[in-house]
């Protein structure tokens, strides 16, 4: 029929195809959408799952890394202090850089720019000669002063000098830097229970 308006049948029939062929498409990247989505959530679920375990095992390595009684050689039991006990009776203003417990006679400290470290030598035995070592792993010129002993030991830097500090009752036998004293630059040794 001539002039008639409007698509043709077989226009019409192609588009139909053309629509029905998106569509077929359309369903085509859903089914991908709704995989990818999936694949997101299930890596995400394994990121976090694996990051708590990497909290985890950073918990794990920095207990381990931390000293225990058997390796700074102490007997069982007395463990090691981060710092100072009260005991030591340091000067407010003190730097405490530790304490560990004795081991035997011998003793071996760190003088550095500006404190001893240890600090604090607990349960060091009543009525012992203490042989006392230290470095000065420093800057700065340092000294060992015990008062009451007649020590009193300059230990230039990178140098190491030995004291003998004679410990009598149960105690505390406080030492210092002479020259940095003010800066807090001092410690003690605690004979008896510490
Ligand atoms: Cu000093």
């Amino acid at each position: 029929m001539a002039g008639r308006a409007g698509p043709s049948w077989e226009e019409f029939r192609s588009l139909e195809e053309r629509l029905e062929r998106s569509a077929t498409r359309g369903d085509t990247w859903m089914v991908f959408a709704v995989v990818f989505a999936g694949i997101a959530v299930f890596l995400s679920i394994v990121g976090i799952g694996l990051s708590f375990r990497n909290v985890d095992d950073a918990r794990r390595i920095s207990r381990s890394a931390a000293p225990t009684p058997a390796q700074t050689g102490s007997a069982p039991g007395a463990a090691s202090t981060p710092t100072c006990p009260t005991s030591a009776r340091l000067p407010a203003g003190a730097n405490d850089h530790g304490a560990v417990p004795a081991q035997g006679t011998t003793l071996t400290l760190e003088a550095a720019d500006f404190f001893f470290k240890p600090t604090c030598v607990v349960s060091v035995t009543p009525g012992s000669t203490i042989t006392l070592t230290v470095h000065n792993g420093g800057q700065a010129l340092h000294n060992v002063t015990f008062p009451d002993q007649g020590i009193d030991t300059d230990v230039a830097p990178g140098q190491t000098v030995t004291v003998n500090v004679k410990v009598g009752a149960a105690g505390t036998y406080t030492y210092f830097c002479k020259y940095h004293r003010t800066s807090g630059m001092v410690g003690a040794l605690v004979a008896g229970g510490g």
